[in-house]
């Protein structure tokens, strides 16, 4: 299983949620697909948007205090961490009904972290982000990520394990996902906090289930 994943589901408000939501949902559709590389022209992946990065547009104020809020939550329970620092960039997915993200892998990093936040119109639905093993990708993990929750994942689910937002029938409204990235590490050590693994049978989180088993 991928070990260096988390879980938090109480980390935002429901005022923060609501805002950011506000502010997603009057985000022209033309700020979507903009993300542009610099060696590969602008991204194919659909339903994307991104901010904070070079020649891109600031991180809009309700997102930048979603931001805030989780750097604050790490930084006075772990100063030492990646996480404890301001995160500098922003890349939005908006999923329509019966939409995902397919299996992927993002580019090698140092020491790297990616922070998502789920943000559901429906509450009640319980969107899937699955992890599958790079090296044999019919073994699996769900990760259940429900409105409002705040996932990381680093070490080894960044490198070993790909990762897919995976489409849904069930989903009736809307559904967005936000990841934050450090692009400098400036923290001289470097501290893991001792997170909960969600795939472990004695989980902090309700709701998540090994769909495979290695
Ligand atoms: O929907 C998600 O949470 C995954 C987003 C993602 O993989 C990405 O932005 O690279």
């Amino acid at each position: 299983m991928p070990h260096d994943v988390a879980l938090i589901p109480h980390i935002l408000t429901p005022d923060l949620c609501r805002d950011a939501l506000l502010c997603l949902d009057a985000l022209p559709e033309d700020s979507y697909h903009h993300l542009v590389h610099p060696r590969w022209g602008p991204s194919k992946r659909k339903g994307e948007a991104a901010y904070g990065r070079h020649n891109q547009p600031p991180i809009p104020t309700p997102l930048r205090r979603v931001a805030d809020k989780i750097q604050h939550y790490f930084a006075q329970r772990w100063p030492l961490s990646t996480l404890a620092q301001p995160m500098q960039t922003l890349t939005v997915q908006r999923y329509k009904p019966g939409e995902g993200l397919t299996k992927h892998r993002d580019g090698p990093k140092q020491k790297p972290f990616v922070v998502g936040v789920t943000l559901c119109h429906d509450q009640d639905y319980l969107r899937k982000l699955r992890f599958r093993m790079l090296t044999n990708p019919s073994v699996k993990y769900d990760l259940h990520t429900p409105h409002a929750s705040v996932y990381v994942f680093h070490g080894d689910a960044y490198n070993d394990w790909t990762h897919e937002s995976v489409p849904s029938k069930t989903q009736n409204a809307l559904v967005y996902s936000l990841t934050f990235r450090n692009r400098t590490i400036r923290t001289p050590s470097y501290e893991t906090p001792p997170f909960f693994n969600p795939f472990q049978p004695i989980a902090n989180t309700v709701g998540n289930t090994a769909v495979d088993n290695a």
